[in-house]
């Protein structure tokens, strides 16, 4: 059964919070982790053990869930006059429906034309006040970091401390689910706070005894934004996985040493790729991902192909948000025209092609 305790509750004695934190919660974490069960043999290696980590399951489609129930709940409790963030789309989402369950008011900047339609439809729905700014990401936090100073706002994205101690949850939960940490974790790379929070979270299993070993941290970015793998900032980066539309990574060099320390790396794939790997998990697996998530299975696609992993190794792949946030996506990846069929038995059997 589902766990209706509040993730803070769960993992409080992890987490920075005292028995007078309030806790704003909306039913986070806890997300399956599905066993594919066709994808191994597709890719040629029967023998994986390859696992989706479903975060798109979280209350409001998306891994930020995690670090906003912290984020929000320190907020209240340091009686914050209002809360801000600069967003791709999911961190707004998650920031509005949060803020809209604590009382709190919510400023969003989002990058004018590049958020997924379902992300910009939660922040509004929640209540959140939407500012559309005309320049990227990048460019949108560095005016949060300016006027949250100015304006004493409480900034909600991973530059707060307390999303990435929320996001660490993660590979508890992994851990957990598995009995043991897996030998690679492949997960997409935008601003970089998630690898960096799951690093932070299977050290600490490890060093507490609670997990055998550390997985390998398998970082993706996408090729027209991969800022770390270029080893420079892009003023204009460029992929249709919007959510990791970002060329300043905020958590830069946490998640190289993310990579570094668990023997892992920071790579690239094409917008061919995840498009590609996002098309695959639906149909093979079952599973609807948005873009940007399916980097972390377009990476081990890669990686396998470069002969990288043993073909008996135990894989997590991090599916970060819910496929219904970005329905534009899904539709000019299948570029199907639907025609309408007269309500007739004779002409759908001729449009099934069933006899
Ligand atoms: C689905 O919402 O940056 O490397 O402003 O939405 O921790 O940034 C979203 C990022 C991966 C990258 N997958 O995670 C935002 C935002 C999805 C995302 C990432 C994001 P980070």
């Amino acid at each position: 059964m589902h766990s209706s305790v509040p993730l803070i509750e769960k993992y409080s004695e992890f987490l920075p919070v005292s028995s007078g934190t309030p806790v704003i919660s909306l039913g986070e974490g806890f997300t399956p982790l599905v066993a594919a069960t066709a994808l191994p043999a597709k890719l040629g290696f029967p023998g994986l053990h390859l696992y989706f980590k479903l975060e798109g399951l979280n209350p409001t489609g998306s891994f930020k869930d995690r670090g906003m129930t912290l984020a929000i709940s320190k907020a209240k409790e340091a009686g914050a006059r209002a809360v801000i963030c600069a967003s791709t789309g999911n961190t707004s989402a998650s920031a509005a429906a949060f803020s809209a369950k604590a009382g709190l008011t919510c400023y969003v900047l989002l990058p004018a034309g590049h958020v997924a339609l379902g992300k910009l439809a939660q922040a509004l729905l929640y209540g959140a006040r939407v500012i559309a700014v005309d320049g990227n990401f990048d460019c949108a936090l560095d005016l949060v970091r300016s006027l949250a100073e100015d304006l004493n706002l409480t900034v909600v994205n991973s530059i707060n401390p307390f999303r990435l101690e929320g996001q660490k949850t993660a590979a508890f939960e992994i851990v957990e689910q598995l009995g043991k940490a897996p030998d690679y974790l492949f997960i997409p790379v935008g601003n970089a706070g998630n690898i960096s929070a799951y690093w932070r979270g299977f050290k600490l299993f490890a060093d507490l005894g609670k997990a055998g070993n550390t997985p390998a941290m398998c970082g993706f970015e996408a090729e027209g934004a991969a800022a770390i793998v270029a080893g420079r900032p892009l003023s204009h980066p460029e992929t249709v996985a919007t959510a990791i539309r970002i060329g300043n990574p905020a958590s830069w060099q946490e998640a190289v040493r993310a990579a570094d320390e668990s023997g892992g790396s920071i790579d690239s794939v094409t917008d061919e790729e995840i498009l590609s790997a996002y098309a695959q998990i639906a149909r093979s697996e079952g599973i609807f991902c948005e873009p940007a998530s399916a980097a972390s299975l377009a990476g081990l696609i890669k990686h396998l192909k470069a002969g990288k992993l043993k073909g008996d190794a135990t894989v997590v792949c991090v599916l970060t948000g819910n496929g219904l946030k970005d329905p534009n996506s899904a539709l000019s990846v299948c570029q199907v025209q639907l025609e309408t069929v007269e309500a007739r038995p004779d002409k759908l059997r001729e449009a099934m092609n069933l006899q």
